[in-house]
């Protein structure tokens, strides 16, 4: 669907800022554009500048900008922000005109962008573009480029996107605060003119992945966590609040992905290979490509990954660290799989009658407990599919493969009706009793075989030992 800059300022809900900073400053200013919806925006069109196939933001959007004697204008306002991380549960972050993160900047190689940056937080902040090539005045880091941008202050950065690629923002100001509180952007520069090295795509996404410390109930992160983050996110979104990735079948795909959480994410895709066809320096040398199915994206790095599209379905794309696919959960749970403690839950259910044991034969009964959760909390493993619960949260969404979808066109197609006869299903015949295999030969005398040793029970653990 070609979306005009109209169409997308008039259906997404966008209303003009009214900010601390006087009128007769902000005359001279392209007016910020706020965004109040997590919703994934349609790609927008360029009305101006050069043409471009624009990218898709998961649950996010792109900066409308103002074409000022050739130059492109962007405003980005850092501000406190309300994020809906997944519906029905609400984070207050901070991040850029209404959002974290804060809109997708998209530029073409060779524009001279200038982007004005409004600071409403209550303390100072910059912003660094990082892996842009620019003056070194420009790189916003404070105190060593540039002074802070005090709150209330509006600073101005100009520079020409020189090389094209994937891009992130983020300040270079009190950064473990910052970013613990959702600072964040993606920045694409598309080529000028056909690249040997960047193929033409038909749908090309990108997000973040951020992580969170918010505990069950409250609406805060704790800035001082750095490992036991507990809300591992895409563009500050968890599953079920992460929208699918859809495509119609046959479509080349293109997924941006970076990464400014404090660890790595080994990002897998179901179904099909991909090649990774982009770095933190731009696109990669075809010589240096070969099929993968996971790619490991360390903190710091953006990595653009490419595939046909031509297996129908619906195929799960998460982080492959099982625990980043799990919201809010207490890492001092102990492990209680092959622990009869039915004796010990009848003596806390006599002090505590809403107590719950946890897990003895796994964890997977969790999807469908109905537990109760204190306000404002996503429930740990969650999202319902067509054969039941999906058990998964975090850093987990669905590439949706599709014969009829139209091209361009975004709207979820519901669940992927599988072929008859195409589906794991029950068996139902006779089962054969299982052959062990022969003890070696070696093994057979008595003095050297070693005694065997039945592990039954695992102690409760902790996480930190
Ligand atoms: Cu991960």
């Amino acid at each position: 669907m070609a979306y005009s800059r109209r169409n997308f300022l008039a259906g997404s809900a966008i209303a003009a800022s009214a900010t601390a900073v006087s009128k007769a400053a902000m005359a001279a200013l392209p007016e910020p554009v706020i965004q109040n919806k997590a919703d994934t925006m349609p790609p927008l069109v360029p009305d101006s500048g050069r043409p471009y196939n624009p990218v898709v933001t998961l649950n996010g959007w792109t900066c409308p900008w103002r074409m000022n004697n050739g130059v492109k204008e962007f405003h980005l306002v850092a501000e406190p922000v309300v994020r809906e991380m997944a519906p029905g549960f609400k984070a207050h972050l901070w991040g850029y005109n209404g959002q974290s993160p804060g809109p997708t900047i998209e530029v073409v190689e060779g524009d001279r962008v200038r982007l004005y940056v409004t600071n409403k937080l209550p303390e100072v902040t910059s912003i660094h573009w990082h892996g842009q090539r620019l003056p070194n005045g420009m790189d916003g880091v404070t105190g060593l480029t540039q002074p802070a941008i005090a709150p209330g202050k509006t600073f101005v950065y100009e520079f020409v996107a020189r090389r094209p690629g994937t891009f992130m923002y983020h300040p270079h100001a009190d950064e473990m605060v910052q970013m613990a509180m959702g600072m964040m952007g993606f920045w694409v520069t598309h080529p000028r003119q056909k690249h040997p090295l960047i193929d033409e795509c038909q749908r090309d996404f990108c997000f973040l992945l951020n992580a969170y410390d918010i505990e069950p109930g409250s609406a805060t992160p704790k800035i001082m966590t750095m490992l036991d983050f507990n809300l591992w996110s895409w563009n500050s979104r968890i599953y079920p609040g992460i929208d699918p990735l859809v495509v119609r079948k046959n479509d080349k795909v293109r997924i941006r992905v970076g990464n400014l959480t404090m660890t790595n994410h080994p990002i897998h895709l179901h179904g099909h290979e991909f090649l990774v066809t982009g770095t933190d320096g731009g696109p990669t040398p075809k010589s240096t490509r070969w099929h993968e199915v996971t790619t490991d994206v360390a903190v710091g790095q953006m990595r653009q990954i490419e595939f046909l599209a031509d297996e129908e379905g619906d195929w799960a794309f998460h982080c492959h660290k099982s625990h980043h696919t799990m919201n809010a959960m207490g890492h001092g749970v102990p492990t209680m799989i092959g622990v009869d403690h039915r004796s010990v839950v009848r003596q806390i259910t006599k002090l505590v009658p809403d107590y719950m044991a946890m897990s003895e034969r796994g964890m997977h009964d969790m999807t469908e407990m109905e537990m109760p959760l204190p306000d404002n909390t996503a429930p740990m493993m969650t999202g319902a599919g067509p054969f039941g619960a999906i058990g998964m949260g975090g850093m987990f969404s669905v590439v949706k493969v599709r014969r009829e979808q139209k091209p361009g066109d975004y709207t979820d197609p519901g669940w992927f009706k599988h072929p008859p006869g195409t589906v794991a299903s029950e068996f139902k015949g006779q089962l054969a009793s299982p052959t062990r295999a022969p003890q070696a030969a070696s093994r057979a005398s008595a003095a050297t075989a070693p005694r065997e040793v039945e592990v039954t029970v695992r102690k409760p653990s902790h996480h930190k030992h």
